[in-house]
C-alpha cells in the first residue's frame, strides 16, 4: 500500500482494493464508490429516481455512509434513527443518536431525520423488554431484531416510503450467509437476497444497496468524508456468531482476496439459477388484530404480543422529525 497511487490520476491512493486489483486515491475512490451504488441499485432494480427512500440510520459507519452516497447521487432520502436505549456503559444509544443528527448538521442540513425512542413510544427500552418477557437468555438480541424490523416497516409503510434501505455490506451478508448454510436454513436462504420485493399487503420493500462493498470499503468512505460515526459496536454484539463467522471469511479473504465476494456472487447466480426456488416462503399471512401488520401466528402478532398487557398510546407512538 505504501507510495501506492491511484489508476486514475496518479496521485497517492488512500485504499488498495486487492480484490478488484484497483488502488484510488480520496477523490476517486468516493467517486468509485458512488458510481458503483448506483449500478448496483439498477442492476438489482431496487429504487427508481423518483422512488421515496427511507434509510435506517444507526449511526454506525454504514448506514451513515448509505445515506450520504444516496443524498450525494440525488436521491429522495431520509433517515431513520430508532433509539434502543442501549447503555452497556458506554451510553451506545446515545451516543449513536448524537453521531446521527450530527451528520444531517455537518454534511446535508436539509435532509430529514425521523427519530423514534422505544422507550418513549411503548414505555420500556430493548434491555427492559427483553428482561421483562424473559426472552433471549439475557442477550436482548432476538427482541431488538424484532422491535427493529417490526417498527422499520411499521414507520416505512406509514409514512410512505416507497422502498425502505438498510446498510448491509458484503461482510454482513456473507457472514448471515455462511451460518444459514452451514444449518442448512433453507428458508432463510431463499430470502437473502439484496432486494426483498413488497410482495404482499402491509410489507415496505427492503433493500441493501451496500450489499457488494467490503466493510474495509464503506469504513474507508465514511473515513474519507469526514464522517463522525460511532466506532462501538453494540455492547451486546460482543461473542455473538456472526463475529466469528467473519472472523473465518476474513482468513479465507487473506488467502485469496476476492474470496467473500465470490461465496457471495456464486450463491445469488445459484437462486437465479433455480437454487432454492422450492424452498420459497409460502406461509399464509394474516393481518394482526392490534396493529395490522402481516403475521404468521393467529390473532397478535409477535411485536404486539410483547407489550401485552402493558399499556400503549391508543393512537400508536409518534416520530419525531428532526431536522
Ligand atoms: S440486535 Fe443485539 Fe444488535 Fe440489538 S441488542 Fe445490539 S447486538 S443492536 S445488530
Ligand atoms: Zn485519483
Ligand atoms: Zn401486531
Amino acid at each position: 500500500m505504501k507510495g501506492m497511487r491511484c489508476r486514475k490520476c496518479g496521485e497517492l491512493a488512500v485504499i488498495n482494493m486487492r480484490q478488484h486489483r484497483l488502488a484510488l486515491c480520496e477523490t476517486h475512490f468516493v467517486e468509485w464508490m458512488r458510481a458503483n451504488t448506483q449500478r448496483f441499485i439498477e442492476k438489482y432494480r431496487m429504487f427508481k429516481p423518483d422512488e421515496r427512500v427511507l434509510v435506517a440510520v444507526s449511526g454506525g459507519k454504514d448506514s451513515l455512509a448509505l445515506w450520504d452516497i444516496l443524498l450525494a447521487l440525488g436521491y429522495n432520502a431520509d433517515g431513520l434513527y430508532l433509539g434502543l436505549g442501549i447503555d452497556g456503559g458506554i451510553g451506545y444509544s446515545d451516543s449513536s443518536r448524537v453521531c446521527a443528527e450530527k451528520f444531517v448538521r455537518d454534511f446535508w442540513p436539509d435532509a430529514r431525520l425521523h427519530v423514534l425512542d422505544v422507550k418513549g413510544a411503548y414505555g420500556e427500552s430493548i434491555p427492559e423488554v427483553a428482561q421483562r418477557s424473559n426472552r433471549g437468555r439475557g442477550k436482548p438480541c432476538s427482541v431488538c431484531g424484532l422491535i427493529k424490523r417490526h417498527e422499520m416497516n411499521r414507520i416505512a409503510y406509514d409514512l410512505g416510503y416507497d422502498v425502505l434501505t438498510t446498510g448491509h455490506n458484503l461482510d454482513d451478508e456473507a457472514a448471515v450467509l455462511w451460518g444459514n448454510t452451514l444449518h442448512w436454513k433453507t428458508e432463510y436462504l431463499a430470502r437473502q437476497a439484496p432486494v426483498l420485493p413488497a410482495d404482499r399487503p402491509g410489507f415496505a420493500r427492503k433493500v441493501k444497496p451496500l450489499c457488494r462493498f467490503y466493510e474495509r470499503e464503506t469504513a474507508a468512505y465514511a473515513l474519507v468524508r469526514g464522517i463522525d460515526y460511532i466506532y462501538d459496536e453494540c455492547p451486546f454484539a460482543v461473542g455473538a456468531t456472526s463475529i466469528t463467522y467473519k472472523e473465518l471469511l476474513n482468513q479465507m479473504e487473506k488467502d485469496r482476496p476476492g474470496a467473500k465476494l465470490d461465496f457471495y456472487l456464486s450463491f445469488l447466480r445459484a437462486k437465479e439459477d433455480g437454487l432454492l426456488a422450492q424452498a420459497g416462503t409460502s406461509t399464509d399471512l394474516h393481518a394482526c388484530d392490534r396493529c395490522g401488520q402481516p403475521t404468521s401466528a393467529p390473532g397478535l402478532c409477535a411485536f404486539c404480543r410483547l407489550w401485552e398487557g402493558h399499556t400503549v398510546e391508543d393512537e400508536g407512538p409518534h416520530v419525531v422529525i428532526v431536522g
